[in-house]
């Protein structure tokens, strides 16, 4: 079912910043919508606030004391007439009692219901459903460690290394792999306080530890009508103590089987949690191509770019249509994949002083553009890069009929970016780009770890030609051929500047130029 004008949001909030409010605001631009921003003290001048029909000072910088601020975002989504809230990535977007408080104010929550969020939120919970899912789960205990002897038991019998994890965790937080039966207690007990601190819940369990694995995502969809499809996978294994760097989609590890296989887990994982709206499936993926179930999120992601590249959709569209009560307009059948997209995020980070974070003002920048290129950022030229919210600023998303001709096209993209006043990670992505190993698809989750020692960036700076340098060269060129000029047809200094009523200056000019 096609979602009627007259069914669509007229007025949509975005309790987000930077690049994704952006990102979200456009497709509301597209449809008719009218957006309503919320914004901090640091970002009085930020771009998604000029962008927005109208825009709510929500409080202080730090974050705790505005975007995660729900009664804030609720007035002012009440106050402006927004009908629905979307979050974004990141902030409120995977808190499941915000979800549920923009519905208890009578407006749409553009996401995924909070009792949905809530059983995939707890991962012992969410490995419980997905085992009877049939969905393939890492062996291990479905239940928290509550007697460490019969943990030890179980440990024993999947063999070591083996990893624990906290129930509450996600993203790699409090995790601890232990080599030896004789470890497994004293980690325990470091784990379970480390996630006690960290999450307010101690609990852990235990997996059997994948070496080496690819993190192999599924973008799901789901509607509130019973329908749900996947849009395909992307690889998100080049990452940097589990911040992703490189993305890519489709990956190139799997083979069609494969890919249907996971497809249809992934698609069965959504519909045991009635679940409605966007979500993403992770697996980790071993080198014999067997999957395993890590976690759901229940959110648009940042990769999600690539899977709109090469299947042609707009996800926040589909979003927008299925949180207005919509049908998804298409079936499985009816997904198709065209060509190989690869997306760099570019942190305002030193790649060559260990990722320290850059703050400052963005004195200078360039962004690439071309056939095959999207830049999706939150920055503009004399914009800020303030220390209280994400280091990402921008992200470059490239697409070509191979992988081979995404990753040439990105690599020329990386080296046309300027971005001055603040370092950014621009050599890191192009060293990744230029990697042997990754242009092969031969890589894992540990290939940052495995490859990349800091000294790399020497040559990379480089590769990213130097253009400030490059523009020095080009000011001193434009002023000598500014000098032959006005010595030998007296051209204006500036063409821009030249009366365009005399033809005669007109002609003359390019006549000498000819010459
Ligand atoms: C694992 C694993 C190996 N074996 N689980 C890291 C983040 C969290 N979502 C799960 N993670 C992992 N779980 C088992 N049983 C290796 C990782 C892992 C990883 C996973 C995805 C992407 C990057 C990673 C980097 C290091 C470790």
């Amino acid at each position: 079912m096609k979602i009627k004008q007259a069914d669509m949001f007229k007025k949509i909030l975005v309790a987000n910043r930077g690049e994704i409010a952006v990102r979200i605001m456009r497709t509301c631009r597209e449809l008719g919508i009218r957006t309503v921003a919320v914004f901090s003290e640091a970002d009085r001048l930020a771009l998604h606030v000029r962008m927005a029909d109208e825009a709510y000072h929500i409080g202080a910088a730090p974050a705790r004391e505005s975007y995660l601020v729900q009664e804030k975002i609720l007035a002012a989504a009440k106050q402006s007439g927004a009908e629905a809230i979307h979050p974004g990535y990141g902030f409120l977007s995977e808190n499941p009692e915000f979800a549920d408080a923009v519905a208890h104010a009578g407006l749409v929550f553009i996401g995924p219901p909070g009792a949905a969020m809530r059983k995939m939120g707890d991962k012992t919970a969410a490995r419980k459903l997905m085992n009877s899912a049939g969905v393939p789960i890492v062996p291990g205990i479905l239940d928290p460690i509550a007697d460490i002897d019969a943990a030890r038991q179980i440990a024993d019998e999947i063999g070591y290394p083996v990893l624990l994890k906290a129930a509450a965790g996600g993203g790699g937080k409090g995790m601890r792999l232990v080599h030896k039966p004789e470890d497994l207690a004293p980690f325990f007990r470091t784990a379970a306080s480390e996630a006690q601190s960290a999450f307010g819940d101690g609990r852990v369990y235990l997996e059997k530890y994948v070496a080496g694995p690819r993190h192999i995502e599924f973008q799901v969809f789901a509607d509130s009508h019973g329908n749900a499809i996947h849009l395909g996978e992307r690889e998100c294994s080049i990452q940097r103590r589990h911040q992703k760097v490189v993305e890519e989609a489709p990956s190139a590890l799997l083979d069609e089987k494969t890919r249907r296989q996971m497809g249809e887990a992934a698609v069965a994982a959504v519909k045991s949690c009635g679940y409605v709206n966007a979500g993403t499936i992770e697996f980790i993926v071993d080198k014999h191509r067997h999957f395993y179930f890590l976690e759901m999120n229940t959110r648009l992601q940042v990769e999600h770019p690539v899977t709109e590249m090469v299947t042609g959709l707009d996800l926040v569209k589909l979003q927008l249509e299925i949180a207005a009560g919509g049908k998804l307009p298409l079936t499985q059948e009816e997904v198709q994949w065209r060509g190989h997209a690869v997306e760099c995020r570019i942190y305002a980070e030193d790649p060559e002083s260990n990722f320290i974070p850059a703050i400052g003002r963005i004195s200078h920048l360039h962004k690439p553009d071309g056939f095959g290129l999207r830049e999706d950022s939150g920055v503009y030229e004399g914009g800020e890069i303030s220390v209280y919210y994400d280091p990402m600023i921008s992200k470059l998303i490239a697409w070509g009929a191979t992988r081979a001709e995404a990753i040439r096209r990105m690599r020329r993209a990386l080296r046309e970016y300027e971005i001055g006043g603040v370092k950014t990670t621009i050599p890191f992505c192009l060293w990744v780009l230029e990697h042997e190993k990754f242009c092969a698809g031969d890589f894992d989750t540990h290939f940052v770890p495995n490859f990349f020692t800091g000294n790399e960036m020497v040559l990379h700076r480089d590769g990213h030609h130097d253009w400030k340098k490059l523009q020095a060269v080009a000011a001193l060129a434009a002023a000598l051929e500014r000098e032959t000029r006005t010595q030998t047809i007296a051209a204006p200094q500036n063409g821009a500047t030249m009366p365009q009523s005399s033809a005669w200056k007109s002609r003359g000019w390019k006549t000498n130029l000819r010459a």
